[in-house]
């Protein structure tokens, strides 16, 4: 039996760029109708009238940033005006900033990094919960990452922040157990969005050199889980020059 997602309200964060914006479009196509939030209305506005173009039944935007309480709670104020149901929750907000190492880490990069990919998923999912239906197959989909399961040089605060992305999401899903909605976190490896440029500060040039590596900046010899891709132990082989560069002794 195909699941049907036409006519079902899906909310979006971090729907102005990358995965969120893609995701958008994904869920348009199968008719669905779109709530999306983001800082970058201007943005928002053109992912909206695409999802339009390739399906959407209804595609609606709103200036959002998961970072604020007040403003969380402003956007569910609006999504509570164009439904009382919805049923999917995509808590995709979030990225990197900077890659220094803990000794020269950045107050201002961390704190930014614990607000959207934390925190943000939090106050999302506090504020959206009373939208959720019980036992109408709805579900809270989080966007993590391979960092939450593998650390490298540089990421301290993004892989932990993932990490913390992936013990709400098992907490979830045990608070929510037995109410039909389905709680999940989908890890992706490396990709090329607006994340690395955000993460290096609009230096395009170090953010391509980081994907043309097509692998995290400073990959530790991983014990990676096997069905995360090129992050899997198996991927991890034959990056071995690198991971001889890590040096036995720097493995985890
Ligand atoms: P992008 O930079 O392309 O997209 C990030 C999105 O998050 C943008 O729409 C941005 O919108 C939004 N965002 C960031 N901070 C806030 C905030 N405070 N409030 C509201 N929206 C915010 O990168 P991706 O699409 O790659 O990233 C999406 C998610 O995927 C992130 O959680 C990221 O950590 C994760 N991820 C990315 C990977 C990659 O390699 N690309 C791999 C694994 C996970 P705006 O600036 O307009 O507010
Ligand atoms: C983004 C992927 O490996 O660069 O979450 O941290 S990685």
């Amino acid at each position: 039996m195909k699941f049907s997602l036409k006519d079902k309200w899906v909310l979006i964060t971090g729907a102005s760029s990358g995965f969120g914006a893609a995701a958008a479009i994904a869920f348009g196509a199968e008719g669905a109708k779109l709530l999306l939030g983001a800082r970058r209305e201007d943005r928002l506005k053109q992912v909206a009238a695409e999802a339009k173009q390739v399906g959407a039944a209804e595609a609606h935007f709103h200036f959002l940033d998961v970072a604020k309480t007040e403003s969380v709670e402003k956007f569910i104020a609006w999504a509570k005006e164009k439904t009382g149901s919805l049923h999917v929750l995509i808590n995709n907000a979030g990225g990197a900033h900077g890659l220094d190492t803990i000794a020269q880490g950045k107050d201002a990069d961390w704190e930014a990094m614990f607000q959207s990919n934390v925190l943000g998923i939090l106050r999302m999912t506090r504020a959206a919960l009373p939208l959720i239906p019980h036992d109408d197959g709805a579900s809270i989909i989080n966007i993590g990452s391979v960092a939450g399961h593998t650390a490298y040089e540089g990421g301290s605060a993004y892989c932990a922040a993932k990490a913390a992305e992936l013990q709400i999401t098992r907490t979830l899903r045990l608070e929510l157990f037995g109410t039909g909605i389905r709680v999940s976190s989908v890890d992706p490896g490396l990709a090329e969005t607006e994340f690395s440029l955000v993460r290096f500060k609009g230096d395009a040039a170090a953010a391509k050199k980081t994907l043309r590596r097509n692998q995290p900046p400073h990959c530790l010899g991983h014990r990676g889980h096997p069905r995360l891709g090129r992050h899997s132990p198996a991927a991890c082989e034959h990056r071995r020059p690198h991971r001889q560069a890590c040096g036995p002794g720097r493995r985890r």
